[in-house]
């Protein structure tokens, strides 16, 4: 049965809440945000106080959340505050990349979704925008590891525009632009001519194109879809006043790297075991840069959400 509040819709594997569906039908702005963000790439209680806090940035920039993930092994659309809270509870869901889809809606499993698997579901749903914070991309080492992540081949396919602050430099942030590239996928700078770094607006990589404004996005967003292409990667650097200086924190992510090989650590478990080492190694700093660009991008996804539904009508 769908819980409370929960409608089923498109059969009984996607359940999308009634005011999400509700917003769909009406030809109104939605923004779709991410889960294994809460699950896997911040700490408890930040991490629900931050899942609650950039719904709430959506909905001042006159768009609805949907927060996607795996739910008794239900695809949910748009949460309630018990599943946000089940989702942010220290160690206590599994980590749902597209791959894993199948395996955990078959065990009834609950699980935080990758952006591969959020863009997904999004898809499914008919919601186009959606916001994170940093992408998975292309690890240092994966000439010998093939460690790629799946969000790079999601971009690729699935007609979702995903609104980030570029990648974190725990990958090889040159190789991932490459690869990206590779898939089809437009990377467009947010007032930017350079891919942002996460923590910092640089990293001295070029993005193939540069927008100003979310009517300029908006309008590129529907000639991708006119054209029948896949995702747009949209790359919105971090405010100023919350950067953080390159020196301050290369050593750390170095630190983790370090780390993370000593202690052998392999597939779906390194870039959670990696966000987790650069939380602890940077104390309350790198926390705090991170949820000032995911409100940030939050901001952006909700007004560009409301361009693409304004040009739809
Ligand atoms: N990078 C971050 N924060 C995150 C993630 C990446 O700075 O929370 C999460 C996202 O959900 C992303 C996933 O889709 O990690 C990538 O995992 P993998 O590298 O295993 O594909
Ligand atoms: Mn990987």
């Amino acid at each position: 049965m769908p819980a409370s509040g929960v409608i089923t819709g498109h059969g009984p594997l996607l359940q999308v809440s009634a005011e999400v569906a509700g917003a769909l039908a009406d030809g109104r702005a939605v923004v779709a945000l991410e889960s294994t963000i809460i699950s896997h790439g911040m700490p408890y209680p930040q991490n629900l106080a931050t899942a609650r806090e950039i719904e709430q940035v959506v909905r001042d920039h006159g768009a609805v959340p949907a927060t996607i993930a795996l739910v008794g092994g239900r695809l949910r659309v748009g949460l309630d505050d018990a599943a946000l809270e089940r989702l942010a509870a220290p160690d206590e869901v599994a980590k749902a990349s597209r791959r894993d889809l199948a395996a955990l809606v078959a065990t009834g499993a609950t699980a935080g979704t990758t952006v591969a698997a959020t863009m997904y579901i999004a898809a499914r749903a008919g919601i186009g925008v959606f916001a994170t914070g940093g992408i998975g991309g292309v690890h240092r080492g994966a000439s010998t590891t093939f460690d790629v992540s799946a969000d790079l081949v999601e971009l690729g396919l699935t007609p979702v525009t995903v609104v980030c602050a570029g990648a974190k430099s725990i990958l090889d942030l040159p190789a991932t632009l490459e690869v990206l590239e590779t898939n089809g996928v437009p990377v467009v700078g947010v007032g930017t001519d350079e891919f942002p770094a996460f923590f910092s607006r640089t990293s001295g990589l070029p993005v193939a194109h540069r927008v100003n404004t979310a009517a300029e996005l908006a309008a590129l967003i529907a000639t991708q879809r006119a054209l029948g292409l896949g995702g747009v990667l949209v790359a919105n650097p971090i405010p100023e006043a919350d950067a953080l200086a390159p020196a301050e924190i290369d050593g750390i992510i170095e630190q983790a790297l370090h780390d993370a090989d000593e202690q052998g650590v392999k597939g779906k478990h390194v870039t959670p075991f990696l966000l987790a080492r650069v939380n602890e190694l940077t104390g309350g700093r790198s926390l705090a840069a991170n949820v000032a660009l995911i409100r940030n991008n939050a901001a952006f996804a909700a007004d560009l959400a409301v361009a693409v539904s304004a040009g739809d009508r």
